[in-house]
């Protein structure tokens, strides 16, 4: 080992303290679920991907905003760096995006994640550019199914008259009130006060969400309805990005494939246990769904949807399959 002599040791040490601290640039992520959850994964995953990947050069701080369109207006204005949203609101912002939001188009995650992650998928996110926003990557939230506190939901007629609270989503307010419920839009931070007071009924969120919120205590029933898949998203401002180097935006980009993983990963675990938890916790879950009922009912609102949306996507969607 090498013996600094005192007076050079002296120096080093003026010269540390004196030394500007490293230059940190700080990068902020709202969502709107706990930490532990599918959406807290994915942006820890993007942290802790960037921050390592630049030495520490950026700092990732992540918090929570249960309010989707609010941030995204944020985003839009600048005032917040990124965001996780579902699409619920999004298709308000980038109208294009509602095809996904179509329900029964997907018929599972491997289908789902396929087309988004195909061309079909980067197209859509090249439609956020002209709104003021940079779609970096397609994150999940899952497959939503119906909770209420009102009565076990086995079929389209059970629906009937149930007062529902939709996503700010006309897309799948169409659908709700095809099967005859009451659908209310209101933003997610509305929703628990709102189950809890009886101005709605029930609900339709993915397993993972309806986890992380314990909505078991404000909600008896469970229906796997499966009736929507909905995705997420990782929106950022895209001046924020534009003021990043070429190499940190790349890093970013390669943050955000991790997120996307990881995100996913946690939708597949959620779902493999999570269902069970909800029993344990005391919900009553019917399991059973003739979804071709649900289907059918929706027949006149999928008509509406070819004409009103991107008829022809919808069927490419519909029908893509992966490569063989
Ligand atoms: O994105 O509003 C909702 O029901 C969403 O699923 C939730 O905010 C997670």
């Amino acid at each position: 080992m090498q013996i600094i002599p005192r007076l050079a040791l002296g120096a080093l040490l003026a010269a540390a303290l004196t030394a500007p601290a490293l230059a940190q640039t700080e990068i902020t992520v709202q969502h709107p679920l706990p930490l532990q959850s599918h959406y807290g994964a994915g942006a820890t995953a993007l942290k802790e991907a960037l921050e390592r990947a630049t030495g520490g050069r950026y700092r990732v701080t992540i918090q929570r905003n249960d309010n989707e369109r609010e941030m995204i207006e944020s985003v839009q204005i600048g005032t917040l760096d990124c965001t996780i949203t579902s699409t619920g609101p999004v298709g308000n912002f980038v109208p294009a995006v509602r095809v996904v939001d179509v329900p029964f188009l997907f018929r599972d995650y491997a289908h789902a994640r396929g087309v988004l992650d195909s061309e079909i998928g980067q197209q859509l996110l090249g439609q956020f550019t002209p709104r003021g926003l940079t779609g970096v990557v397609w994150l999940e939230n899952g497959f939503r199914h119906l909770t209420n506190s009102r009565h076990a939901v086995n079929s389209p007629d059970d629906i009937r008259g149930l007062k529902v609270r939709t996503m700010e989503n006309p897309v799948h307010m169409r659908a709700f009130r095809a099967l005859g419920a009451l659908p209310t839009p209101m933003a997610f931070s509305e929703l628990v006060p709102a189950l809890q007071q009886g101005t709605v009924d029930g609900q339709e969120n993915p397993i993972p969400v309806i986890v992380a919120n314990n909505l078991n205590q404000v909600q008896r029933f469970l229906t796997l309805t499966g009736h929507v898949y909905s995705p997420a998203l990782l929106i950022c401002n895209p001046a924020m990005l534009q003021r990043l180097a070429a190499t940190d935006r790349t890093a970013f980009q390669v943050a955000a494939v991790a997120a996307q993983r990881a995100n996913r990963d946690r939708v597949t675990a959620d779902e493999n246990t999570g269902v069970e938890e909800l029993r344990r916790r005391g919900m009553t879950v019917t399991t059973e769904v003739d979804r071709g009922r649900f289907q059918t009912a929706l027949a006149a609102a999928f008509a509406q949807y070819e004409r009103e949306l991107d008829g022809a996507l919808l069927r490419r969607i519909r029908d893509w399959r992966a490569a063989q």
